[in-house]
């Protein structure tokens, strides 16, 4: 049984067995339609690569040497000179493109801005020539810490122009947080705004940084956006004499030419710093060259790119890296217009974003499953207030998208005509690695399909054997060019991290399964998996069966301790708008569960509860959960979007619910 609307039933996760195939209309446009690139990428990987650095970038001195592998050091195009901002801005100017919008920036009071690739070359030039000013030279870093503004993207454009590295830093994370950032990397400016909208209320970030910079020692200026003083809201910005600038002062007074800096191939573009399994988070390093071929060849095929047509919107924010190479450096090198929104999905109404669809005539949306899923709670009511006629490729990425929101997604927001493209990738991966080519690709809801052209993977159980079929750990065993360089200052780590679990791979920290049709599915971080009774079990899998049910909109599951069985299995349900939390229904779900995956799968608890604990990127925080399940002190709540949830949830599990 499922509430599917295709009537369709998933028998469970792994054995999904619907497949879409590119709609014959899709595949007359499409950019690639067959299989041949992935052997001609086989043939000759790198050969391959160079096309693609060659074909889809400027260069201002063309490479040496396509790759010089030293285990697990990689330097990519080397010898060669580039500069990251000239692909993304100037290029498209000089060939009579800049009338072309880069930009539909909304923001989320409704103020919008139309931002012309011209325009933005303008602002950037003039806000490097700023950054100058400030002290900042090329291999200096430079922190960004602010909301979703066009602003945010010209400071990183005008950092790479420059060749000073940034590190942008989430504007939901803490003071603390941000100093440990700021630190690590010995930044010398901070651009920061008062702060911006969210759920009709300012934000602010200026006040934090302030705190920040209490613990910091290497900041010499501050550079502050005015977003609410200037569109209605009531916030004085404290402003410390000789520190702090307001950007809009420092842009009026800066030299309207700023030539772009030549970078080396594998001089470093950016940091961003991602949570391992330890407390201390890692400063992913990515470099010029490979970075962006590789970021500017998936932007392009996976999405099917038409950039004179499309208007894209990758609804990620910038912070994440998600938003780094998909708001920014791909869709820019691409020549693409894209949309860029500042709020939430529920403000001022819950069908923003199809408002926002049908107002931009967007084509190509990528969004998440924790989104997707959440517009499955609030109902199909949102998008059919809305025209959403306009879409023509859907792209998924951030953790497993389990079946029903696929087909939820593909049914209800890209009316059975939208390819879906659910892309794995990681923070250290810098682009997309496994995911379909919409015109070429036969999906299965829920499965990432294959590695893109130029891409190996391959499972491995314990021992670091290749498991060609069935279950392991995802690897990757060729490098690839945008992957990560290290970890700032700490390449002892780098090693150990990724490279030491399996020797010659790379370790993502994901485990997935690969079908008979060697189709791959990506079940999530191995530390979500749970083994209960000797068998392993994805909480993705129990999830997923668990959503398969109509009463639920979402469900988080984790391992708890238990005496017998090793693990038992605990889900955190939320019950869809009409449903009450019953006795009655917990005993449902729990048979549903077995009856989708076997009693293995059956849960030993369900707690409902209306929210679950999610990271301001959207990632359902099961280490908190599995603190609750298992009785214990909470762990570090910092990085959770609303700490309150899970103080809810626990009383609720206390009472027995
Ligand atoms: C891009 C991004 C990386 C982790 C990754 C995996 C999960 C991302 C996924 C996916 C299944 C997908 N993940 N995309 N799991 N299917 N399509 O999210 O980077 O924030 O570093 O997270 O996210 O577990 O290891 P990052």
């Amino acid at each position: 049984m499922s509430d599917d609307p295709t009537g369709a039933t998933i028998e469970d996760y792994l054995a999904e067995d619907r497949t879409f195939p590119p709609p014959e209309s899709f595949k007359a446009d499409a950019l690639l339609t067959d299989a041949e690139v992935y052997d001609e990428a086989a043939t000759d990987r790198e050969g391959f690569w160079a096309r693609q650095a060659a074909d889809l970038l400027t260069w201002r001195r063309e490479w040496d040497t396509v790759l010089e592998w030293d285990e697990p050091f990689a330097r990519w195009f080397v010898g060669g000179q580039l500069n990251a901002c000239e692909n993304c801005l100037d290029r498209h100017v000089e060939a009579g493109r800049g009338d072309r919008v880069a930009f539909h920036w909304e923001g989320e009071p409704g103020d919008t801005r139309t931002i012309t690739y011209a325009d933005l070359l303008a602002e950037v030039q003039r806000f490097a020539n700023a950054l100058k000013g400030l002290g900042v030279e090329k291999g200096d870093r430079v922190a960004i810490y602010m909301p979703m503004v066009p602003e945010l993207a010209v400071a990183v454009l005008a950092c790479a122009r420059i060749g000073a590295p940034h590190s942008v830093v989430f504007g939901g994370f803490s003071a603390d947080s941000l100093a440990d950032r700021i630190n690590d990397a010995s930044c010398k400016v901070v651009v920061t705004a008062d702060g911006g909208w969210r759920r009709g209320k300012p934000g602010l970030l200026k006040p934090t940084v302030d705190v920040a910079l209490a613990d910091t020692s290497s900041v010499e200026a501050v550079v502050v956006v005015d977003r609410i003083a200037s569109s209605g809201g009531d916030v004085e910005t404290d402003m410390t004499e000789g520190r702090d600038h307001w950007y809009h002062e420092l842009v009026a007074a800066a030299d309207a030419e700023c030539p772009a800096e030549p970078m080396d191939s594998e001089d470093l573009l950016y940091l961003l710093y991602t949570s391992g399994t330890t407390g201390k988070p890692k400063g992913i390093m990515h470099t010029t060259g490979g970075y962006m071929t590789q970021v500017a060849f998936t932007h392009k095929y996976v999405f099917d790119l038409h950039p004179e047509t499309d208007v894209y919107w990758c609804t990620a924010d910038i912070g994440w890296v998600t938003g780094h190479s998909y708001i920014v450096y791909g869709p820019l090198a691409n020549g693409a217009t894209s949309v860029m929104y500042e709020g939430t999905p529920d403000t001022p109404g819950r069908d923003r974003f199809w408002d926002l669809v049908e107002t931009y005539g967007i084509t190509i949306l990528y969004t998440a499953p924790t989104a997707i899923r959440t517009f499955m709670k609030w109902g199909v009511e949102e998008p059919q207030k809305h025209d959403l006629s306009s879409l023509r490729v859907l792209g998924s990425v951030g953790e497993p998208i389990n079946p029903e929101a696929w087909v939820w997604y593909h049914i209800n927001i890209g009316g059975e005509r939208c390819p879906i493209v659910d892309t794995w990738w990681q923070t250290e991966t810098g682009a997309i690695m496994i995911s379909p080519l919409p015109g070429a690709t036969t999906t299965k809801p829920g499965s990432a399909t294959f590695p893109l052209p130029g891409i190996s993977a391959e499972l491995v159980d314990n021992d670091g054997t290749p498991v060609p079929k069935g279950g392991g750990y995802l690897t990757l065993t060729e490098p690839w060019p945008s992957m990560l360089r290290g970890i700032y200052g700490d390449p002892e780590r780098y090693q150990e991290t990724y490279w030491s679990r399996f020797a010659g791979r790379y370790f993502a920290g994901d485990g997935a399964k690969v079908d008979d049709d060697g189709y791959t599915w990506v079940l999530g971080r191995v530390d979500d998996v749970m083994n209960v009774s000797g068998h392993r079990i994805s909480t993705t899998e129990v999830e997923s069966a668990l959503v398969d049910n109509a009463k639920v909109a979402e469900a988080a599951v984790v391992g708890a301790k238990d005496d017998t069985t090793g693990q038992a299995i605990v889900a955190f349900v939320t019950l869809r708008g009409s449903t009450e939390a019953s006795e009655e229904v917990g005993a449902e779900l729990r048979e549903h569960v077995a009856d989708k995956i076997g009693k293995i799968g059956r849960p030993k608890t369900i707690i409902f509860t209306d929210d679950l604990p999610k990271t301001r990127s959207g990632k359902i925080m099961r280490r908190l959960l599995r603190d609750v399940a298992e009785g214990r002190e909470l762990g570090d709540t910092t990085t959770l979007a609303d700490p309150n949830v899970v103080e809810e949830i626990r009383d609720r599990a206390a009472a027995g619910a």
